[in-house]
């Protein structure tokens, strides 16, 4: 299993910080600054949430400082800069976590989640707690509240037709820039590319990609009906992030402050989670009328493919024995 070097030293000098963490001590006359870094667009549900309903509830004692579009850090680097506090916040996913934790694959693979509810259920169990543990414990970063980006559907500026995943042979698919990310992709029947997520737009525009993949509010926020001609309903990935704060910075807080904030973040992950669930609802008729052809294809053949490339993977041979039936059981 790959995990750089880079990321594991970074886990012992977490360690090591979270020794010194001021554990529980008071701060209360002092307003924290929380900036968050993230590569979301600021027009993206997330960002609205936290935006218009975290950062109020927070407001009489922190002030949030979100950089959007990756202005801060760029994507894929949020974790390590918390994690060297030089950071408070990211909406971090599941993939990241595995370049750290390999046993975090699990929940990046496809066809795993089921539905918003079931990344809820899976978030709140009892065998997902040694998880966040792991992650407060090893890199000093506290996963506060699940947020829901949605389905994940092939976006492609080709226009063949795409049944199974032997018609995305030699079809150059952007995927976000980690192992778990590339696996996927590979495991779709693409040659997946490496890339950005700001840089997607353009890549699709040039050519220099013939695809990517993302849940259709994120298609439509980001503009890339624009260039690009079908969407293929393969579902492949009900995608979650986890909101993250430094632990260090919320060993800061009071105990009340902790509460407002742990409430904030759910009250806004719910928040966005409906409303990402509404626009998913409509968006298929707004890319057809943008001139997109949107279709199923043979779900059976996708979701097989997937999961038997998963299984038989040194990347699930890293996921806790028992994981995959446990979340399956929720
Ligand atoms: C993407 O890069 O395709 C992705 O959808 C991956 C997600 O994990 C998430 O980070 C998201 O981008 C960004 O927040 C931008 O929407």
């Amino acid at each position: 299993m790959f995990v750089s070097k880079i990321r594991r030293s970074l886990i012992g000098a977490a360690a090591a910080l979270s020794l010194v963490a001021v554990g529980g001590s008071a701060l209360a006359a002092d307003t924290i600054k929380l900036r968050l870094s993230s590569p979301a667009s600021a027009n993206d549900e997330r960002a609205i949430a936290l935006t218009e309903i975290f950062a109020p509830a927070v407001s009489s004692f922190a002030e949030f400082d979100p950089h959007w579009n990756a202005s801060l850090f760029k994507q894929g680097t949020e974790l390590e800069a918390i994690s060297r506090g030089n950071l408070d916040m990211s909406i971090a996913s599941a993939q990241e976590l595995a370049e750290f934790f390999p046993e975090f694959g699990v929940f990046a693979a496809g066809y795993v989640h089921r539905d918003a509810a079931h990344q809820v259920a899976v978030f709140n169990s009892d065998f997902f707690k040694s998880y966040k543990k792991t992650v407060e414990d090893k890199l000093g970063v506290k996963l506060l509240t699940i947020m829901y980006l949605g389905r994940r559907q092939l976006n492609l500026r080709t226009d063949n037709v795409i049944k199974t995943p032997a018609d995305m042979a030699g079809i150059k698919l952007r995927m976000p820039g980690s192992e778990s990310w590339q696996f996927l992709g590979k495991a779709l029947g693409a040659n997946p590319v490496p890339m950005a997520f700001g840089e997607v737009y353009t890549a699709l525009q040039t050519g220099a990609v013939d695809g990517q993949d993302n849940p259709l509010p994120t298609v439509q926020k980001s503009k890339f009906y624009e260039v690009t001609k079908q969407i293929v309903l393969t579902n492949h990935l009900v995608d979650l992030n986890y909101v993250t704060i430094s632990q260090k910075v919320w060993n800061k807080l009071t105990a009340d402050q902790q509460a407002t904030v742990q409430k904030a973040a759910d009250a806004a992950a719910e928040s966005g989670r409906q409303k990402q669930l509404k626009l998913e609802g409509e968006l298929e008729a707004f890319m057809k009328s943008k001139g997109l052809k949107v279709y199923s294809p043979d779900l059976n053949a996708f979701r097989s493919a997937v999961q038997a490339a998963y299984l038989k993977s040194d990347l699930s041979k890293s996921w806790e024995k028992g994981a995959l039936e446990k979340i399956n059981a929720l």
